[in-house]
Order: structure tokens, then sequence, then C-alpha cells
């Protein structure tokens, strides 16, 4: 009897401790701020023009990833991947045709995880992921949208990612009594009524509208909102939370108060625009009908020729500096007394650029490439404090950054290994997931740390069907130093759609001194060691692909770690 007791005893002391060691770890808490079709032009990227001092405040408490690229240069698939932690081929979304659930209806996306495995509440406010990807029509901007299908109807819903979710669409409608803002808000002007924002319109590009008015703006909502989920969830500290909140400006068409244009009014063209340039490049992307001059990204949002090359630069710039803005007043609530210190200590957060977008570099305004500044995305981690106080290596490399080739898909696996959390099951097998992506949780202490090889990006030729079979797919491969391009087909209808390596044609080699610099020169034909070198390590690492994951790239150094 006495044995027993001791036994029982013991057992609840070692529960105890048990819990007291998975307090210390986790839960913690997450707070994501997304920003659309953003390439780095931000001060803490080394760009002397952008005035972006809140955003470089907050990456600086942080890790700042110089080298990571977007999975696909575009809103849908780009998101899809990130949240899922999987690449678009491994999924089979790679456009806005409502795919997602239809092809992968148990994933479990990892805020979705999150909330079925560790009880966390998840919200998202403003453009979190591109709902397009949820619904079975492509509607574009349409009422559906509203209605945001990965929500989780009640506690028992495994498969849903969403306690709550405020899209664009229902803050911009004018009759939904749940609409969370004040007043319905406008995306642009082409928006009803025609109640103004008692703004200049320019051009249908560039609009620039007063301060006094500035509530009328999607952001100005998407923050409001934000910061009153933040507030909400920061208050019960019996639930941890997911709180997401998703900017849409620079997305065109660029819509900002004047005092944001006017910062970047009298900035000669010459700091704007790359000089004139057509890559030396065997590319489709640079052909005449795709080129700015009739872009069919510009052409949706407007005519082309209505703006000359620096106003849309400075358009990006004015819409880039109101986000600013707005993620400094995000940021000084959750840095005021209206939330606990505690709750700071325990809060990461996590910043997010969807994709980039060219500026004019290689000719090109838009994205839809595997060019730098289409992939290349703004991106760093703030740990919780709390978790960087468990192990002291762990400040090694905060206000730092890393230029190790990095993806997005990354954040799933670096999210989870921060709260000790394990992988969700794989649909089907009492296995793990397996993930795309590895947790970047070793570049805190180690500077020297680099998860893999290179970085995966993709995008298809454009003219390509989607809702066909086969198609020509454009694959990227961003090493420390080089980026190579090489285009293979791929049949999407295939079970596991894999590129077919045979097929491989029109390759291209760029080299980069640093991150973010124009593409000048293609090297594929250039016969000196370095790009021979560079090419037969990238061909043979394109080679050598077997899933859709690309899981063989992490693991191994890039081969050109230590030069540029
Ligand atoms: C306002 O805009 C809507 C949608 O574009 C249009 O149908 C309506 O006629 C406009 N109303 C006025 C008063 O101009
Ligand atoms: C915080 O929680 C208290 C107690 O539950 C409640 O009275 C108060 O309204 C909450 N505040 C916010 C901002 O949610
Ligand atoms: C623009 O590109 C399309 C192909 O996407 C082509 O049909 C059209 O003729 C081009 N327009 C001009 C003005 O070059
Ligand atoms: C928050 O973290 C700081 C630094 O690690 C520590 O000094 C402070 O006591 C913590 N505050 C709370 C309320 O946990
Ligand atoms: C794309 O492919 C689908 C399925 O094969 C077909 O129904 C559709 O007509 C094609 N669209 C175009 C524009 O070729
Ligand atoms: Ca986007």
């Amino acid at each position: 009897m006495a044995t027993s007791i001791l036994v029982t005893v013991v057992m609840v002391f070692a529960i105890l401790v048990a819990s007291v060691q998975a307090d210390s770890e986790r839960p913690y808490n997450i707070l994501f701020v997304l920003v659309d079709d953003l390439q780095p032009v931000l001060g803490v990227y080394g760009n002397e023009v952008a005035q972006t001092p809140n955003i470089d405040a907050l990456l600086n408490r942080g890790i700042r990833f110089e080298n990571m690229n977007a999975q696909k240069s575009e809103c849908a698939p780009s998101r899809i991947s990130m949240i899922t932690g999987k690449r678009n081929d491994a999924i089979k979304s790679w456009a806005f045709l409502g795919d997602f659930r239809t092809n992968n209806p148990y994933l479990h996306t990892w805020p979705g995880w999150l909330r079925k495995d560790s009880g966390y509440k998840t919200v998202g406010v403003g453009k979190v992921v591109d709902t397009r990807s949820f619904f079975s029509e492509t509607g574009g901007e349409d009422s559906d949208e509203i209605n945001f299908p990965d929500l989780c109807e009640s506690s028992a819903d495994k498969f849903c990612s969403f306690d709550e979710y405020y899209p664009p669409a229902l803050m911009r409608s004018q009759t939904r009594s749940d609409n969370p803002c004040e007043k319905y808000v406008l995306r642009w002007p082409a928006d009803p009524p025609n109640e103004t924002y008692e703004a200049d319109k320019t051009t249908f590009l560039e609009y620039a509208f007063d301060t006094s008015v500035q509530d009328r703006h999607l952001d100005y909502c998407i923050r409001k909102v934000g910061v009153e989920k933040l507030k909400e969830l920061a208050n019960d500290t019996s639930t941890p939370w997911f709180l997401s909140v998703g900017f849409v400006q620079p997305h065109m068409p660029w819509v900002a108060r004047h005092e944001d244009f006017d910062i970047y009014r009298t900035v000669p063209d010459s700091l704007l625009n790359p000089d004139p340039l057509v890559a030396d490049s065997v590319g489709w992307w640079t052909d005449k009908t795709y080129s700015f001059r009739n872009n069919t990204e510009l052409e949706k949002y407007g005519n082309q020729d209505d703006l000359d090359d620096s106003d849309r630069v400075r358009g990006y710039y004015a819409g880039t500096h109101f986000i600013d803005t707005q993620v400094g007043e995000l940021m000084s609530v959750f840095d005021s007394d209206e939330i606990s210190e505690e709750v700071r200590n325990n809060t990461m957060i996590l910043f997010w650029g969807d994709h980039g977008f060219h500026l004019g570099d290689h000719g090109l305004f838009g994205k839809k490439t595997v060019y730098e500044h289409a992939t290349r995305v703004p991106a760093g981690f703030i740990p919780p404090p709390a978790w960087v106080a468990l192990d002291s290596s762990r400040q090694n490399n905060i206000g730092s950054y890393t230029s190790c080739p990095l993806d997005t898909v990354d954040f799933y696996p670096t999210v989870l290994d921060i709260l000790g959390s394990t992988l969700p099951p794989a649909v089907g097998s009492s296995a793990r997931l397996v993930l795309a992506g590895t947790s970047l949780t070793e570049l805190f202490s180690d500077r020297d740390a680099c998860p893999r090889s290179v970085s995966i990006s993709q995008y298809e030729k454009d003219g390509s069907n989607m809702s066909g079979s086969k198609v020509t797919m454009g694959y990227s491969l961003r090493s420390k130093c080089y980026r190579f391009i090489v285009y293979m087909t791929l049949n999407m209808k295939a079970d596991e759609p894999l590129p077919s390596v045979s097929t491989m044609s029109d390759e291209e080699l760029y080299r980069y001194a640093e991150p973010g610099v124009w593409e000048y020169d293609d090297d594929i034909d250039d016969t000196d060691s370095d790009s021979v070198n560079a090419e037969s390590k990238l061909t043979a690492i394109a080679s050598a692909v077997t899933d859709g994951d690309w899981t063989h790239v992490i693991g191994s150094l890039p081969f050109d770690m230590n030069e540029c």
C-alpha cells in the first residue's frame, strides 16, 4: 500500500515536472504580418530611397532573411505553399482555380494544425491566404469571397485553418452587417459607390488621397481590425493564439495618401530605375509580347502608358510607405501597456511579403517570373523573447541577417520547432507529414548554418493552360550566389506531378555579388571556370529531383557557401 502511494506520488510529481517543462517551451503566440507583392524596397535591405522605419525596426528585432524566395510568384500559389509547407507541385495547386481543398481535403495548414493539436485560436485579418485557392469557381473579387470556406464551423472541425477570417471582400461590403470596419472601405477608385476619397485621381494606377479620409482605405481597416483582434486575443491568457494581419498595398493600383507620394516626388529618376536593360536572356519572359509595354499585369489595372517608368516606381514606394505606417501603428500597440509584458515575451512575430515585383528590371513591371526580383521576398523571424532566453546562443544573430537560400515553406517547420510541436500525421498513414521545408531555428545560434543547397521557385511559361494536363514549367534554383533557370515538362494531372528531367531546356544562369542586385548578364554560355562549375553543380541538383517537394535539397550546404 505504502509503495503504491509512493509510486503514485512519484508519478504525479513526474507529470507536474513534465508539464512545467512543456510550459516553458510552449505555447507561444504568433503574430504574422504579411504584405502583398512587396519586394524588399526597404531601408533595412539597403535601399537608400525607401523610407520604411517601422518595418526596418521590426525586422531588426529578429533575424532577417536576405535570400528567401517565394515558391511561385503570384498571390494564390505562393500563399498556399507557405501555409501548407509544401511546394505547388506536391499539393497540385498552382493557380486561382479553387483546387486546393479539392486536391488536399485532409492536409493541415500550419495554423489549422496549431488549432487542432495545441488548442490555438486562429484568426486571419485581411489578405492572408488568397481566398481564390479555396473556391471551386474562379471569381476574382466576387461576393462569394466574403464567405471564406476554410473557416472552422465548430471545435470538432479537423481540416480547417481559421476560427475567424475577415477577408478584404467583407471589408469592402456595403451590405454585410458583419463588416468589421466602421465604414466599408475601398480598394481602388473603381469601387462603387461613387462617393469619393476626395482625392486627386492622377491616373488609374496611382491614386493619392487626403490623410483626413484614410479610414476609407482597405489597409487602414485591416490594421484597425488587426489591432482590435490583437488586444482581444492578448487579453485571454488561457488560450494561445495565431493572428495574421495581411496588407494589400503595394499591390497595384497604388493607392496611398498624398504624404506617401510626396516623399518620392522629388527623388531623381536615376535612383528609382535600373539602367535601361534588356537582359542577355534566352527566356520567354522578356519576349516583346510580354514586355512592360504590353504587360498583362499592367493591362489589367489600367492603361499601360498612363505613367512613366519612374512614376510607377514612385507609386509602388508610396504604397509601401503607407503599409510601413500601418505596421508602425500595429507594433506601437503591441509594445504598449495594452499588451502585457508576459504576452510580449511569449509571442513570436513573423514578417513576409508573398513574392516580389519587377520594377523595370528586365524591362518588366509585374511578377509571374522566376527572376530575382519576382521571387525574392522580404522576410524575417522575431522569436519569442522567452524562447531566446532559454539558450544563451540564441541571442547571437538577433538583429542580424542570413544570406543562405531559404524558402517560404520553411515557416511551417520553424514555427513547430519553436513551439516544440510534432508534425501532423501524413494523410492516410501513421507516419508524420513530410514537409518541403526545414526548421530555421539553428540560424539564430549559428552564423554559418544553412539548411539547404538551393531555394526553388517555379512559374509556367505564359500561355500555358493551367486547366490542361501538360505544362512547360520554369524552375529556378537559387544558391548563395547563383540563380539557375531551367524549363521542364510537368504533367499536372499525374498522381504525383514531377518535372520531367529529360525535357530540360533553355537554361539561364545569373550571378549575384549580393542578393537583390540587378540581373544584367545571363552567364549560361560563359566559359570561365566559376560559371561552368556553377552550371554543372546546379544542373546536377535539378536532375536529381525525385519528389514534388524537392526534399533532396535539404541538408547540404550551398556549393558556393563561402564566396559570391
Ligand atoms: C456609382 O457606381 C456604380 C458602379 O460603378 C454605378 O452603377 C452607378 O451608376 C454609379 N452611381 C452614380 C450616381 O454615378
Ligand atoms: C479583457 O477581459 C476582460 C475580462 O474577461 C473583459 O472584461 C474585457 O472586456 C476584455 N477586454 C478586451 C479588450 O477584450
Ligand atoms: C499584347 O500581347 C498579346 C499576347 O498576349 C498580343 O496578342 C497583342 O497583340 C499584344 N499587343 C500589342 C500592342 O503588342
Ligand atoms: C520578460 O522577459 C524579460 C527578459 O527576458 C524579463 O526580464 C522579464 O521579467 C519578463 N517579464 C515577464 C512578465 O515575464
Ligand atoms: C484548357 O484546358 C481545358 C482542359 O483540357 C479545356 O477544357 C479548355 O478549353 C482549355 N482552355 C484553353 C483556353 O485552351
Ligand atoms: Ca501577391
